[in-house]
């Protein structure tokens, strides 16, 4: 059954649901039999749904969330056969799906805000990580279970997880694969914040309005400025700062904010 507020869903076999509201569009992870895990499908319709945000100069933000109990739980593990006991090529689909994909989220303009609606899981929490902004439910958790099947960390997580708690604890997620509530996340700088579940939905869906309704040229060139301080050096990224702020500074959208704070009445 699907959600009856989702009346302007974009054509798709509904493995992702797209939801457009007030200069944002909400982008649904549909499978929830399975903890919405990634098939080829999925991952079709959510690149292609990512895509139709990115193209729509009204869109200025996108959430990104699941339905059902999960969040992600990474790969759909019944996709994975060994035909007369020859392997997958695992390599193949992460360049061709995975990788693509955290790579598109990083470089779009447009900033994604991940509701952590549930369990994150493998790649499901690698997805979440690689968003701008993470809010989750309290009863969401995140969990590397790379290694319990005998994985590693794939779509970018060796990169952000340490980036975002530091080597000790990221190494301890990877290796032992227990599961981090959304509480103890936001406590160690993981996401940025963690609510209650009834609420989700709300908090997240405020973020987007302010991230609509905050200039969109900046908030692009804030997140090149931070993905390149990931690998430059601080001489180097000053240098950027300069180049950047030039570029920000000759958008209209400068001039305008400038002029409205400049114009805004006396305070009493
Ligand atoms: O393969 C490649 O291309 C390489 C790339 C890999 C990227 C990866 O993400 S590898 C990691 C893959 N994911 C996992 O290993 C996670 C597997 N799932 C779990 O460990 C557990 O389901 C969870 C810890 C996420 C949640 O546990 P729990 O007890 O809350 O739920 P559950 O009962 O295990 O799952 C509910 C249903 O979802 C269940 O189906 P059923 O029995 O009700 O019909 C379960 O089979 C299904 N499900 C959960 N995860 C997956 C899945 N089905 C397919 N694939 C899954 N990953």
């Amino acid at each position: 059954m699907l959600n009856p507020d989702l009346e302007n869903e974009l054509p798709s076999q509904n493995n992702v649901l797209t939801l457009k509201q007030d200069g944002y569009r909400t982008i649904t992870l549909n499978r929830p039999e399975a903890l919405n895990a990634f098939t080829r499908q999925l991952h079709a319709e959510l690149i292609d749904a990512l895509r139709a945000a990115e193209a729509d100069d009204a869109c200025r933000a996108v959430l990104l969330t699941g339905t059902g109990r999960g969040f992600c739980a990474g790969q759909d593990l019944t996709e994975r056969v060994f035909v007369d006991g020859v392997a997958p090529d695992l390599s193949e689909n992460l360049v061709e799906r995975y990788n693509p994909l955290v790579s598109f989220i990083r470089s779009m303009r447009l900033p994604v805000v991940a509701a952590v609606n549930g369990v994150a899981a493998g790649a499901g929490a690698s997805l979440a990580l690689a968003c701008d902004i993470v809010v989750a439910g309290k009863s969401a958790k995140f969990i590397q279970s790379f290694s319990r099947i005998g994985l590693i960390p794939d779509s970018g997580g060796t990169w952000t997880l340490p980036r975002l708690v530091g080597d000790a604890r990221a190494r301890a997620m990877f290796m032992l694969a227990q599961s981090v509530d959304a509480g103890q996340a936001a406590e160690w700088g993981m996401i940025w914040r963690c609510v209650d579940d009834a609420v989700l939905m709300d908090e997240a869906s405020a973020v987007c309005r302010q991230l609509a309704s905050t200039p969109g040229a900046a908030i692009k060139l804030i997140k090149q400025a931070l993905d390149q301080a990931a690998t430059n050096s601080f001489e180097n990224q000053l240098a950027l700062e300069a180049e950047l702020q030039r570029e920000a500074g000759v958008h209209p959208e400068y001039r305008i904010s400038v002029e409205a704070f400049r114009n805004k009445p006396a305070k009493a």
